[in-house]
């Protein structure tokens, strides 16, 4: 578990401990007498702000901003986090990213993927249960689990949780970024006088915020309300068959600077419902990554 150096140990998680600290990492399973580095309150403090702050001053211009991280949105991510010199922000409502792929579908655990999407839960090293025409991960949740570390461990990727996207930013005709708050501070608008929002920039944004709900489809909403697309045509009933295939041929950057992925594209061009199928999720991810890079290079 630990390496002596000269003046201190640095344990497998590379924390540099001395004296008494090395003594009770040494015999970490006597837990009775078990005794943390000391701390003060405001190193906790400033270690967490400092971070945030840095990263909202780097990710005040991103490369690439991904509003929503449900399966499509962390699809996307990991496709464009492959390429190291992007930037890339991802921005979730929610405390927990994941959005519906906690679950397979109702309450129900497990996740069907039809082929050929087992190729992406290869490349993910994701264990499932080969069918003829499908695979069945054990559980969602260890898609969410397994794609979130990896995608989070990457330098150039910043998932903004528990921070909510309430319009964007277009310029002649282009959308260039996004204006965020906390969430907390969207959903209390009407109580409150003023909490003006912040903002990023993005030279791409991809909207991957679900079909229509609370905040859903909230990218292609806004984009109707402000003129820059005709028409929302809603969401079909379910067709699970039609739904997928659908989904991906749609996925492709809907107005200049912004890509569209997800359930967000059945509300735009009235795709069917899924129901509780995820390949096209994971496919329109990785093909809005591709019209973001190329979106990118224009
Ligand atoms: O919290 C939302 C969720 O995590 C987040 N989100 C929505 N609006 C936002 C906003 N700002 C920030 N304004 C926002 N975040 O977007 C995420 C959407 O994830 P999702 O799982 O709902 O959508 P998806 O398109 O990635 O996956 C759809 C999965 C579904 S729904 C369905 C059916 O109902 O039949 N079938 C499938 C496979």
């Amino acid at each position: 578990m630990s390496a002596t150096t000269t003046t201190a140990t640095v344990t497998s998680a590379g924390h540099r401990l001395g004296g008494d600290e090395y003594k009770s990492v040494r015999n970490y399973r006597d837990f009775d007498n078990y005794k943390f580095a000391p701390i003060r309150e405001s190193q906790v403090s400033r270690e967490m702000v400092t971070r945030y702050m840095n990263d909202m001053l780097h990710y005040a211009e991103s490369d690439v901003v991904i509003v929503g991280c449900g399966s499509a949105g962390l699809s996307c991510a990991w496709e464009l986090s492959k390429d190291a010199s992007l930037k890339i922000a991802i921005i979730e409502q929610s405390v927990s990213p994941g959005g519906g792929c906690w679950l397979g579908g109702q309450l129900f655990s497990a996740m069907v993927v039809r082929k050929p999407a087992d190729k992406f839960l290869d490349e993910l090293e994701i264990p499932y249960d080969e069918k003829e025409n499908y695979v069945v991960v054990k559980h969602a949740a260890l898609f969410t689990s397994t794609i979130l570390s990896k995608l989070l461990m990457r330098p150039n990727v910043k998932l903004f949780n528990a921070t909510a996207v309430e319009d964007l930013i277009v310029k002649n005709g282009k959308v260039a970024g996004v204006v965020t708050n906390w969430t907390l501070v969207t959903l209390n608008h009407n109580t409150q006088s003023c909490m003006d929002p912040n903002v990023m920039e993005a030279k791409v944004v991809v909207s991957g915020t679900g079909h229509d709900g609370p905040m859903g489809a909230s990218g292609v909403k806004r984009l109707e309300s402000i003129g820059l697309i005709k028409e929302n045509k809603g969401m079909l009933s379910l067709d699970m068959n039609a739904a997928e295939d659908d989904i991906v041929k749609y996925t492709r950057e809907v107005v200049p600077g912004m890509v569209v992925t997800g359930m967000e594209l059945a509300e735009l061009d009235g795709a069917p419902r899924m129901g509780p199928t995820f390949g096209a999720m994971l496919i329109s991810g990785q093909k809005a990554a591709y019209a973001a890079r190329a979106s990118l290079k224009r």
